[in-house]
């Protein structure tokens, strides 16, 4: 759309563009609110890949076979590739990756909670794929619909890639329910610890979610937090009974009059704490990223080196 018409013709054009359920592209013109709607969620969920290649990488050097060394490395390589997605969208907004990784460490930008809890045991690993991806594909696949184009359409590959994760993290978690009592044990464990986080991957209560309404009305959400997490609740349970395990929640129940299960209340006061950076893993996941960022250095500043040599020599 061109700029050189008035400002209230574009905005017009770009409330139109939504309302026609098209997408929103990189020519476009957008107002200042949409686009730094866009740049925080896309780059929080970029951050989110790349700091949520931590806590399963922790396991690739002790998987117990070949076989789950080359799954887990092929999904942790995977969340790599999503990140770069997901920064390259950002940048079709205008913002500077290197920035955008500096506001990382420096604590500016958040990413998701989830991942500053610990990874015990190799059963975590699969309840990180079942759990953990599953939650990202319920929240995703609605975004494969979201007005903004390049995020929208990185969305498809992700959640297609999520869905290979969640399977991944389901079928460990069955051969291990099919071995020893400890092993049950161990998968039981991991469950118990990872469920609640998982709940709160979806956000705050809908009450308490400052950027809901702005974000369904420019579609760049298309359900509420709220809604999806009780999709992940139904969709959860009769996996568990599959599985052979419990989630610990006494009120979990099916409620026929809803069509829905109810289920107890989420600490929201924990939830608020690792936001603040007191989560079991926070200090560590950002520093190991910081490292990662310093041991980097050398090589982006030969690349510099190498296409400003390049450059002068054309
Ligand atoms: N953690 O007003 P709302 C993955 C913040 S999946 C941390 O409801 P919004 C795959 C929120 O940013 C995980 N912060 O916000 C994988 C806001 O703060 P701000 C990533 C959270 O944006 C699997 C404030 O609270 N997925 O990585 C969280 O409308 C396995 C108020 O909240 C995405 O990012 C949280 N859980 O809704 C990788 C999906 N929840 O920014 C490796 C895309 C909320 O105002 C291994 N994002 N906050 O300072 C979204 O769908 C949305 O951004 C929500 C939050 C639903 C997360």
């Amino acid at each position: 759309m061109t700029a050189t018409l008035p400002e209230e013709d574009l905005e017009q054009h770009f409330e139109a563009t939504i309302e026609r359920d098209q997408r929103i592209e990189p020519r476009d013109w957008v107002p200042e609110g949409y686009r730094k709607t866009m740049i925080r969620q896309i780059a929080q969920h970029a951050h989110s890949e790349i700091i949520g290649m931590q806590p399963e990488g922790n396991w690739i050097t002790r998987a117990p076979s070949l076989r789950r060394k080359a799954i887990l490395l092929a999904k942790v390589q995977d969340e790599a590739g999503h990140g770069l997605y997901l920064y390259s969208a950002a940048a079709t907004l205008g913002a500077d990756r290197a920035d955008l990784t500096d506001k990382l460490i420096n604590g500016k930008q958040k990413y998701s909670s989830i991942f500053n809890y610990p990874t015990l045991t190799f059963a975590d690993v699969g309840v990180v794929g079942w759990l953990v991806d599953g939650a990202a594909i319920c929240n995703q696949v609605p975004l494969c619909r979201s007005s903004y184009g390049p995020y929208a359409r990185a969305m498809i590959r992700i959640c297609k890639e999520e869905s290979f994760h969640q399977r991944q993290g389901f079928e460990l978690l069955m051969t291990m329910m099919r071995g020893t009592e400890k092993q049950r044990e161990m998968v039981q464990e991991a469950v118990n610890r990872w469920w609640w986080p998982s709940l709160m991957m979806f956000g705050p209560p809908d009450a308490d979610s400052p950027n809901t309404a702005q974000s369904m009305a420019w579609k760049v959400k298309r359900h509420t937090n709220d809604e999806l997490r009780q999709r992940f609740v139904d969709m959860s349970i009769p996996q568990a009974e599959a599985l052979g395990v419990t989630f610990p929640d006494p009120d979990l129940k099916w409620n026929a009059e809803r069509g829905h299960y109810d289920f107890g209340a989420v600490d929201w006061d924990e939830f608020k704490n690792v936001l603040k950076g007191n989560g079991p893993c926070n200090a560590q996941r950002v520093a190991h990223r910081r490292r990662a960022q310093e041991d980097g250095a050398w090589v982006r500043e030969a690349a510099s080196a190498h296409a400003a040599k390049k450059g002068s020599s054309a």
